[in-house]
């Protein structure tokens, strides 16, 4: 099912014209009405008569988390307050969240964007959706909501959270939709268990997974656990929130709606395009927002794009799951890390749970890794020689793959803290003594 046929399906030269012709429109707009966008390119020497052609948008300078930080709350936006009817926030690690506007055509398109992802992954009017995205200033909530409501499904505002509650009504009201992050998926699998519910058993057949990395084997151990068809969904705040883009049933790769928002992939280092299929971080610009439109945003998160219509009919490119974070790459005794590469090797390993910690510390000089793992319970009160085991091979199988040796430390089932909302699995205690890698 498509939602957009004319749009989604677009020949690539028509959607290329579309495009050029809504980013000169966008472009036009943010020099006349963002300060912050004019000054940009008064330090660049370019106006925006010099964005002839597709061509020509690597010499827009790039925009930056950083600059929303500098123009907090709201020093972004290009239109007068009385327009904006809605804000929502993005926690920041540290001080201020990012705050992000919309007006009510923003609304509108989040609706339309969110309307065609549901579909894409199979979501129609017959369907309930169950949404345990968090209600509130983040925007999964309600982009979800906005959008199912647009495709006339039924929809359980659940919000994360009260998940023996979630579980029940699940069940009780015929729920055949759930969206929420992939660690809570796991959660509620478990819990659903530990209650004695099959999740397999009840109605829900398809699952709508994103707001945080997980890797295509954390996808098999979800659609084992839960029995569902699970699909990854990606998008930010900054652009729009959820929406940007979405696998279709073929799970080969997220659609990104690119009539309204234009990808790019850059050598983060240089800040060089890369051709399609290369992998880089991902950089956005939006081509009809209105209230904040974002000039080439660095997103930070890591794939490659690829051109190619899919069996789906859709014409728009596809991005590889995210692989990783420019700023989650975590340097080892010298050596590049990506917590996925770690999820990758530990969820290959018969017996392993996928709930997992990372560690990083540094003793005195030496930086130190170590990993806290979940076995199942059968092994877990099996022999010690069979921990012993698992434990070594798990060391082994990570020394191939990262190149460095790494302490693997099995822990009981149930014993690492399970999330309602974005996991939190890396922590690197090198930070604390102010001191980076
Ligand atoms: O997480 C929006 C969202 C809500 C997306 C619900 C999908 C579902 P933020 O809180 O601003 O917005 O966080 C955006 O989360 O830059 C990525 O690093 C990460 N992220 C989002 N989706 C994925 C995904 C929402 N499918 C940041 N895979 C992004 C990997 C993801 N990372």
């Amino acid at each position: 099912m498509i939602w957009d046929r004319e749009h989604e399906t677009m020949e690539r030269g028509a959607l290329q014209a579309l495009q050029l012709q809504r980013l000169q429109a966008q472009v036009n707009r943010v020099y006349e009405q963002v300060p912050f966008y004019r000054q940009a390119f008064l330090e660049k020497g370019i106006t925006p008569a010099d964005i002839r052609t597709l061509a020509d948008l690597p010499k827009i300078p790039f925009t930056l988390k950083r600059d929303f930080r500098d123009n907090y709350p709201l020093g972004l936006t290009a239109v007068p307050t009385e327009q904006i009817v809605r804000l929502h926030a993005s926690s920041g690690t540290t001080g201020k969240p990012t705050v992000v506007a919309y007006t009510a055509n923003d609304i509108d398109l989040w609706s339309e964007v969110m309307a065609r992802t549901l579909t894409a992954a199979g979501v129609s009017s017959n369907d309930v959706v169950h949404n345990a995205y968090g209600y509130g200033l983040f925007t999964g909530g309600l982009g979800f909501h906005y959008g199912a409501e647009r495709v006339g499904a039924t929809v359980i505002p659940m919000s994360g959270g009260q998940t023996k509650r979630q579980i029940m009504l699940l069940q009780d009201l015929g729920s055949t939709v759930i969206c929420c992050t992939p660690s809570y998926a796991l959660y509620l699998a478990e819990a659903a268990e530990e209650m004695g519910v099959d999740l397999r058993a009840t109605k829900l057949h398809i699952g709508i997974f994103g707001a945080e990395p997980w890797t295509q084997e954390m996808r098999q151990e979800v659609e084992a656990k839960t029995g569902l068809l699970a699909l990854d969904i990606y998008g930010l705040s900054e652009i729009i929130g959820p929406g940007v883009s979405v696998e279709c049933e073929h799970q080969t790769g997220l659609h990104i709606f690119e009539d309204h928002f234009l990808p790019e992939i850059i050598d983060p280092k240089s800040g060089e395009v890369l051709p399609y299929g290369e992998s880089g971080e991902l950089v956005l610009t939006t081509l009809t927002k209105e209230a904040l439109p974002v000039l080439r945003y660095r997103t930070g998160d890591i794939t490659a794009l690829h051109p190619e219509t899919c069996a789906c009919g859709r014409t728009m490119v596809r991005m590889e799951k995210i692989s990783g974070r420019t700023d989650d790459m975590l340097i080892v005794r010298g050596i590049n890390i990506f917590p996925s590469q770690i999820e990758t090797v530990l969820l290959r390993v018969e017996g392993i749970q996928p709930h997992y910690q990372i560690i990083v510390d540094r003793q005195r000089i030496l930086d130190d890794l170590e990993i806290w793992v979940e076995v199942s319970e059968e092994i877990f009160t099996d022999e010690i020689r069979r921990l012993e085991m698992l434990e070594r091979e798990l060391h082994n199988e990570l020394h191939n793959a990262l190149g460095i040796s790494a302490r693997v430390k099995l822990v009981e089932p149930r014993s690492i803290q399970r999330s309602e909302g974005k996991a939190k699995r890396v922590f690197d205690r090198r930070q604390v003594y102010g001191e980076t890698a």
